[in-house]
């Protein structure tokens, strides 16, 4: 199922607490709209940052991807939730999430999601509205995505098998089925035919029949009726919201370093996670976004094949998912580890313009005697690059240059003022604010609501 239970070790502040003071200052000087986007390859922690965040917002929205995402979020009792496609913002009850037109939306995943908020005590009713402009991610988008993967063999992306690829390959080339084609059953059967008689077409493997169709537009037709309390406007919600001085905050999934333009292409998702992708996804004009929030893991990691310059392979890199825990939230695959890259972070600060940054999971590098930061990339020839490259056979090649600074070598979890924090590790976090220029308003000290630092 989507939720199950875990209990976070005692936090320091209680539920009340958090909300209160500093966090309500900080987060309520945040623009009107707002949005938290990935740095690296993913799994930054930007659900915990926007569940966090959401307190202060009216709208908590997803412009791209779909249930490759995982965010996973603990509630005020330690209550962990996996989320995918619905926003992180649906903890917090006065929230209005939002799944915009550049999603893309499996209506089986998402009511399985909805069933397991629901089941949990969340009420999910009148408080998700989904793009009648979205693009309707289909099971045999999934088998696609399993297909193509396998025809891939050793060069395979890695995907999430959860048929993003296919879905917005169906959205580009113009024979995609949208939310709003839900509302025209009696042409549904045609749309689906094509798309199904495509993939058939080209997968010696897929099979189909009539009958598989008429049962998938039966299933739809039920489908349909029950999402339609659920069918918005959204690009009308959000910017009548605007007007009305609401406030929006813009979750991303995924992260630049995997966009379909600025990432490691092909190794890469099929949408816009960084900043673009705001505006197409959701329908907000460029002058109405303000704050635009980086998250950055202390360290990296990746999941899924492709350049990965700064890995750690063997004993280093189990260390590192061993204390971070770092296995993939929707697919529980290992996740790759290694030391933070501040060129591919540079290239991704060029690209998103962020106000600020939110350093996460500083407190899984505290037992390492001393940490790297990898600073600027190398030819074999000794060349240094001046930027991140686009071609892969480069970066495969790239030596990293890395500085070294020291470790702190002690237990970080419970520290909830920034001056509290070890020498080294507030070394750590101000070498990196100076090599990117960008300020770490918010530290990240554990998975809990309430560990996180306010600088
Ligand atoms: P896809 O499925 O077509 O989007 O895969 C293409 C690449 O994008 C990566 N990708 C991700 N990377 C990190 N986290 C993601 N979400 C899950 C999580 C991943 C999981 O939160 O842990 O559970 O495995 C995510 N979604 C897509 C993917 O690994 C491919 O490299
Ligand atoms: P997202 O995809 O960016 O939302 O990130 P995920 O939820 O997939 O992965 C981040 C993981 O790290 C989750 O299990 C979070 O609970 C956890 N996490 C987030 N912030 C912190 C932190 O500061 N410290 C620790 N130890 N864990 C964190
Ligand atoms: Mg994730």
């Amino acid at each position: 199922g989507a939720v199950a239970r875990v209990v976070v070790p005692a936090a320091a502040l209680t539920v009340e607490e958090v909300g209160k003071g500093d966090v309500v200052d900080r987060v309520s000087s945040l623009s009107q709209v707002a949005a938290v986007l990935g740095t690296q390859w993913g799994d930054e922690g930007k659900g915990k940052l926007v569940d966090i965040l959401a307190k202060s917002f009216d709208v908590v929205a997803r412009c791209q991807g779909g249930a490759n995402a995982g965010h996973t979020i603990y509630n005020a009792e330690g209550k962990k939730f996996a989320l995918h496609l619905v926003p992180s913002g649906i903890l917090n009850e006065e929230t209005l999430c939002v799944i915009g037109n550049g999603a893309v939306v499996h209506l089986p995943g998402l009511f399985q999601e909805i069933d397991g908020l629901e089941s949990n005590g969340i009420s999910c009713k009148g408080r998700i509205l989904v793009s009648d402009r979205a693009h309707l991610l289909f099971d045999f988008h999934q088998t696609v995505d399993g297909l193509r993967e396998a025809e891939l063999e050793n060069s395979f992306i890695g995907t999430t098998k959860r048929g993003i690829g296919p879905c917005y390959s169906s959205k580009v080339i113009r024979n995609g089925i949208r939310v709003c084609d839900l509302r025209h059953m009696d042409t549904f059967g045609e749309k689906l035919d094509t798309l199904l008689r495509d993939a058939a077409a080209r997968f010696e493997g897929f099979e189909y029949s009539t009958g598989m169709l008429n049962k998938e537009v039966d299933r739809y037709k039920r489908f349909a009726e029950r999402l339609e309390p659920f069918i918005a406007d959204t690009v009308h919600v959000i910017n009548e919201s605007i007007s009305q001085k609401k406030k929006i905050l813009v979750e991303g999934g995924q992260a630049t370093m995997l966009d379909l333009d600025f990432g490691t292409y092909p190794f890469v998702t099929s949408s816009s996670p960084s900043a673009g992708g705001i505006c197409t996804g959701l329908g907000i004009a460029p002058r109405c976004l303000g704050d635009v929030i980086g998250v950055v893991k202390a360290y990296t990691t990746r999941v899924g094949s492709g350049p990965f310059p700064t890995e750690l392979l063997g004993k280093d890199g189990e260390l590192l998912r061993a204390a971070g825990m770092e296995f993939g939230t929707t697919t529980g695959r290992p996740r790759r580890c290694g030391w933070l890259d501040l060129v591919a972070l540079k290239y991704c600060c060029q690209i998103n313009g962020f106000s600020s940054l939110n350093l996460t999971k500083l407190d899984v590098l505290s037992e390492l005697p001393e940490i790297k930061i990898g600073v600027s990339y190398r030819k074999n020839d000794g060349e240094k690059l001046k930027s991140f490259p686009a071609d892969l056979c480069l970066l495969e090649q790239i030596q990293v240059d890395y500085e070294v600074l020291p470790g702190w070598k002690s237990d970080i979890s419970s520290i909830r003022c920034y001056n509290d924090l070890p020498l080294a590790a507030r070394q750590y976090v101000e070498r990196i604010e100076e090599l990117i220029g960008v300020p770490i308003n918010y530290i990240g000290v554990g998975p809990g609501r309430d560990a996180i630092i306010l600088k």
